[in-house]
């Protein structure tokens, strides 16, 4: 057993190839992710959609949440402690949100960065209702000295031998955006344990680390805030130890829902021959619109029909009618925003396994 606390050794970790290590296992069973075939749903379960905790899940009780309170200090006209009561009692929205982890795709980047070992299914959209952000932030009064804006879950560990509650920063001017929601509910219920109960930020457009879940805490600030989630990570990096450009929204991207009945073990796909309809996800980040998709069948691109948009925040439908003739085939889709973004086919390299927005490509045979 250790005599002195272990949690502050240097990290060891590197950029590993093959095998995945037990610890990515346990992760992976912690924070699990939308099961593909249920892109069929314009909402996410609740359920369904996935979950990314750093630490542990608090345990918040019915007595706690009616004594839940969010408090605002630093650099603020008055430091006030706010009760969750009166802000449900502010005027409330519902917005309908896609949110994808940052690290999704880290898992098939070569090598990869042993952490989380998200494949492509750390996406989701709900329904979050809650009240802008900028009405409690008004209530304090942010002086003009403020610069950036910390915001304060209550779970807390270690990364990296950071001892830290998870933390993260905006601008001022992006905190005040009428976007940005303080939320107690998702799909028309109390927030779940796992997605913040009972009070979580929503940042719509960005990746998700930024929709800080657990919230009781916010500072205002004249210098930028250095907490770990903030510097630490969530950087793009080409190598170890530079400090990268921060990651912020979200890369466009787009999924299909797998066709046909898969194998239990390796997953690959069984479609009968006949008329087909594939069907898919496609979105991007700060409320750019998503202007086509296109699916290649065995190297050849078609374009996909666009569902109506759902919302500017929220992911839009697609689908491409196939008709399928026995034989093997890769199914691959790319999505476009109206700013002319478009997927690699390659992923962009990064060290941490950061915003691989690669294409989606399935095997399938027809029989
Ligand atoms: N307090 C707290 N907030 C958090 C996190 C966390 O670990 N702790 N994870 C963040 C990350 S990295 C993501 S991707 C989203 C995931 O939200 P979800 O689990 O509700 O899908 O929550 C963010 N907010
Ligand atoms: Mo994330």
């Amino acid at each position: 057993m250790p005599t002195r606390n272990p949690f502050t050794n240097p990290d060891t970790r590197s950029a590993v190839e093959g095998p995945f290590a037990r610890e990515e296992v346990v992760l992976a069973n912690r924070n699990h992710g939308i099961a593909l075939e249920m892109l069929r749903h314009d909402v996410t379960p609740a359920g369904l959609h996935y979950l990314l905790n750093h630490f542990d899940i608090p345990y918040v009780s019915e007595a706690d949440a009616a004594a839940w309170t969010l408090s605002i200090g630093g650099t603020v006209e008055r430091s006030i402690s706010i009760p969750l009561a009166e802000i449900k009692a502010l005027p409330a929205v519902t917005q309908r949100v896609t949110l994808e982890c940052a690290g999704n795709g880290r898992g098939l980047f070569e090598p990869r960065w042993p952490s989380m070992p998200w494949m492509r299914e750390a996406v989701g959209t709900a329904e979050w209702t809650g009240t802008p952000l900028r009405a409690v932030l008004d209530r304090a009064g942010l002086k003009p000295e403020t610069i950036d804006i910390s915001f304060h879950g209550i779970d807390s560990g270690f990364d990296k031998s950071n001892e830290h509650e998870y933390g993260r920063s905006l601008k001022p001017d992006l905190a005040r955006d009428e976007n940005v929601l303080l939320v107690w509910a998702m799909n028309g219920q109390p927030l779940l344990p796992q997605h913040g109960f009972p009070l979580r930020m929503i940042v719509p457009g960005w990746y998700g680390m930024a929709s800080v879940k657990w919230l009781n805490r916010i500072e205002a600030r004249a210098t930028p805030y250095q907490g770990y989630q903030q510097v630490g990570t969530y950087h793009f990096r080409q190598k170890e130890g530079e400090q990268g450009t921060p990651i912020t929204t979200m890369r466009v991207k787009s999924l299909m829902v797998p066709p046909g009945i898969p194998d239990w073990y390796s997953r690959k796909r069984l479609v009968e021959k006949g008329p087909v309809t594939i069907y898919g996800r496609a979105w991007s980040g700060g409320g750019t619109a998503i202007a086509r998709v296109e699916v290649s069948i065995n190297g050849v691109w078609r374009d996909a029909e666009l569902d109506p948009p759902a919302g500017r925040f929220a992911w839009r439908g697609w689908r491409l009618a196939w008709d399928a003739t026995p034989g093997g085939y890769d199914i691959a889709c790319r999505a476009t925003d109206v700013a002319g973004n478009t997927q690699p086919t390659e992923a962009i390299y990064d060290r941490g396994g950061f915003g691989n927005n690669s294409l989606h490509s399935i095997e399938v045979f027809v029989r």
